[in-house]
């Protein structure tokens, strides 16, 4: 078995968990910010047998799409880090950062 974390943007999600749901997936979704926009994004939890796996990736790069976003500078009140970015940059968001991890052990109990 295996669990497919995807990182997606909100603007996909409700279209994702449709499409997952309708074929077959079973999924759970939760709201996470990335750390370099800081903006919120989806992550979704995805357990499926190991053959299903390509499934899900061909169902995630279907529906998630990527998308171009300015990063506005943050000033020095909000909390600069190292990620701090000093003047507005466009950067590509997506379509998904997909993680598949193997499952050791599985349970309902
Ligand atoms: P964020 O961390 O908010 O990153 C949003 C987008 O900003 C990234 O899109 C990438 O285009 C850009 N970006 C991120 N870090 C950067 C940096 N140090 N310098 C320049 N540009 C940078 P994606 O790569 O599509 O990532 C979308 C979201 O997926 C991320 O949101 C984060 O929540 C998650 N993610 C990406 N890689 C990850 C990883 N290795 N581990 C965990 N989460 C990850």
């Amino acid at each position: 078995m295996k669990m497919v974390i995807a990182v997606i943007q909100d603007k996909d999600a409700v279209k994702l968990m449709e499409t997952l749901v309708a074929e077959g997936h079973r999924a759970t979704k939760l709201a996470s910010t990335g750390g370099f926009l800081r903006e919120g994004n989806t992550t979704f939890l995805i357990g499926c047998a190991d053959e299903e796996v390509e499934d899900v990736l061909r169902v995630i790069r279907t529906v998630c799409r990527a998308r171009e976003q300015l990063v506005t500078p943050l000033s020095s009140a909000a909390g600069a880090t190292d990620s701090f970015v000093p003047f507005p940059v466009e950067v590509t968001v997506g379509g998904a950062t997909v993680f598949v991890l193997n499952v050791e052990r599985f349970e309902k109990v």
